[in-house]
């Protein structure tokens, strides 16, 4: 009998929801479980868009934002082979940030809207979990300071949070919103529930597109 298919599951939310740790804790839960499990990230700053992305991101390059928009996305098409193969493999992928990041970021910008957002990533491996790390202005403030790099304003990331808000009125998608204040094992337990259940799913359905 042929291997079933790993889950894709895709955590999302602004800075400082916690999504880096999470991502990390829930691929070593998923492995000492016996479940073959790995992480990936976008941007993947590594591949050759990645660095032109990651210039972009520390403000040592400017970018007309249409372009940079169809950047983020051919960085996360690059990865599909790959990530195709991980998944027919029994692999199960948790990423963080995918499409629907494109899609807020970008249209909180002026002058964006969220269909033309989001037309890039049509056809992408769609994931069979996305869980949005829900964290206040107010409790991101009390995590510290933003970083340097373009985006981090408090500002700006009101808006993405209110753009991420519209996308998950998406039934087509598998939303679940976690909440981010509680502490780090708290959402731990929650995300692992999830997607232990995504998991026992997705290994009978096949892998859909957005
Ligand atoms: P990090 O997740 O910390 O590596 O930061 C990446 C930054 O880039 C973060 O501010 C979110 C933003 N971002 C992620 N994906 C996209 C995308 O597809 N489009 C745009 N415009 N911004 C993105």
């Amino acid at each position: 009998m042929a291997c079933k298919r790993g889950a894709l599951i895709v955590l999302e939310g602004v800075d400082k929801a916690g999504k880096t740790t999470q991502c990390n804790r829930l691929v070593q839960a998923l492995q000492q479980s016996g479940r073959p499990a790995e992480m990936m990230r976008f941007p993947d700053r590594t591949t050759t868009i990645g660095k032109l992305i990651s210039a972009y991101l520390e403000k040592k390059s400017d970018l007309e934002d249409h372009t940079v928009h169809l950047l983020f996305s051919a960085n996360r098409w690059e990865l599909v082979p790959l990530m195709k193969k991980k998944l027919e493999q029994g692999i199960t992928l948790v990423v963080d940030r995918y499409a629907f990041s494109g899609v807020a970021f970008t249209s909180a910008k002026p002058g964006f809207c969220l269909d033309w957002c989001k037309q890039p990533d049509v056809g992408l491996p769609k994931p069979d979990l996305v869980m949005f790390l829900q964290l206040s202005p107010a409790e991101a403030a009390l995590r510290g300071q933003f970083g340097e790099e373009r985006y981090e304003t408090s500002v700006f990331q009101r808006t993405v949070q209110q753009k991420f808000e519209q996308l998950m009125k998406d039934p087509s998608v598998n939303w679940q919103v976690i909440d981010a204040a509680q502490g780090v094992d708290e959402v731990h337990n929650d995300i692992t529930s999830h997607s232990l259940n995504a998991i026992n799913i997705a290994q009978n359905l096949p892998l859909g597109e957005l």
